[in-house]
């Protein structure tokens, strides 16, 4: 077996930045109990190296047990708390897991989308697929999130992907790139001279967490053609439980648009729509005029979770798409939870 060692350093370098001061140490572990890679975090808790081998003797009776429970497929994920330290076990794909350490008065909540994303790109580096090793930054989708709480409800809770599909809608002035950003993520090609036709497409596309038994389906629906749209929009934009705000980071209005049109007009069609902002064309960085801080302030201001993408070199598309499927899972599992 040949890790691309680099990539998986690269991997957890974003991860740690991602994680901040949360992190006292992140490692790959492989079901042996072999530590593939770590490092420490910037956490005042991370002295030096030590801690790693600290965490190696915390980890190995618990990767034991954990092993058993891989064998019966039945491990996902799972936190482990001692005095000093939280510990969070993400399955890998069958080969690794990735053990975060934090702090033990940290909160795991806006930990666990970067712990599922790190884990979903651990495991394809252990299969020699190609992955990015970027984890793009996520604004939490609201501050009383709480998805450990509901951890052990998916564990538990399987969502079929025949029983279930979800409407998916893209909003945003055209141009930005929804269409591309669509064949990207359906066919992963970008098609440099798309023409714009008249009509909606629908695509099926499914978005599969091994870790988390779940599968979503997307039926994506995809306006062409802007004439079309006001005849259209009402029965476009309603019953969609998902959808994707594009807005294009070399045109300014189109980014302001989302605030005065694009947000409420899709909330008001589907009031409980799970959203996510993207600014896309970051390939365009020296015709960038909208920072990603600025993006990064009116996610937080409408409580959404942002991402840059680049439909023309395929930069965090698929994240985007994996973003909004772990918010319907999680929104499922509150649903079905009562
Ligand atoms: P829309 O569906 O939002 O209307 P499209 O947007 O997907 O049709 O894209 C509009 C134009 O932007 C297309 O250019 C497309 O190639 C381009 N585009 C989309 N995404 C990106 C991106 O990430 N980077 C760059 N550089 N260009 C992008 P054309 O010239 O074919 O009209
Ligand atoms: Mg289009």
């Amino acid at each position: 077996m040949s890790v691309d060692t680099k990539k998986l350093a690269a991997l957890l370098g974003w991860y740690k930045q991602s994680l901040g001061d949360n992190l006292v140490a992140a490692l790959v572990v492989n079901r042996d109990g072999l530590i593939m890679d770590s490092l420490v975090g910037s956490s005042e808790k991370s002295l030096d190296e030590e801690i790693i081998s600290g965490v190696n003797a915390l980890v190995e009776p618990v990767l034991t047990r954990i092993t058993k429970e891989f064998n019966s497929g039945s491990f996902g994920t799972g936190t482990f708390d001692t005095e000093d330290y939280r510990f969070i076990f993400c399955e890998s794909g069958p080969e690794a897991v990735l053990v975060t350490v934090l702090d033990a008065i940290a909160g795991i909540d806006s930990v666990f989308p970067y712990a599922y994303l790190a884990a979903e790109k651990i495991a394809r580096i252990f299969d020699g697929r190609t992955v990015s090793p970027v984890i793009p930054k996520l604004v939490a989708e609201s501050s009383t999130d709480t998805i450990q709480r509901r951890l052990n409800k998916l564990q538990k809770v399987k969502i079929k992907s025949r029983e279930y599909a979800f409407k998916l809608i893209l909003g945003g002035d055209g141009a930005v790139g929804k269409t591309s950003m669509v064949h990207r993520y359906v066919e992963n090609e970008f098609e440099t001279d798309y023409k714009s036709t008249i009509g909606t497409s629908i695509m099926k596309k499914e978005c599969t967490f091994k870790e988390l038994e779940s599968t979503i389906r997307f039926i994506i629906w995809d306006l062409a053609g802007q004439a079309q749209f006001k005849r259209v929009r009402q029965s476009y934009l309603s019953n969609a439980e998902a959808g994707i705000l594009v807005y294009d980071v070399t045109n300014r209005s189109s980014f302001e648009n989302i605030n005065k049109n694009w947000y409420l007009e899709i909330k008001k069609a589907s009031p409980n729509i799970a959203l996510l902002l993207v600014g896309n064309k970051i390939d365009l960085e020296s015709e960038r005029v909208v920072s990603r801080d600025e993006g990064e302030v009116l996610a937080q201001k409408l409580t959404l979770t942002y991402i840059e993408t680049s439909a023309k070199t395929g930069e965090n598309i698929n994240d985007a798409f994996k973003m909004l499927a772990l918010q319907i899972i999680r929104k499922f599992i509150e649903t079905q939870a009562l």
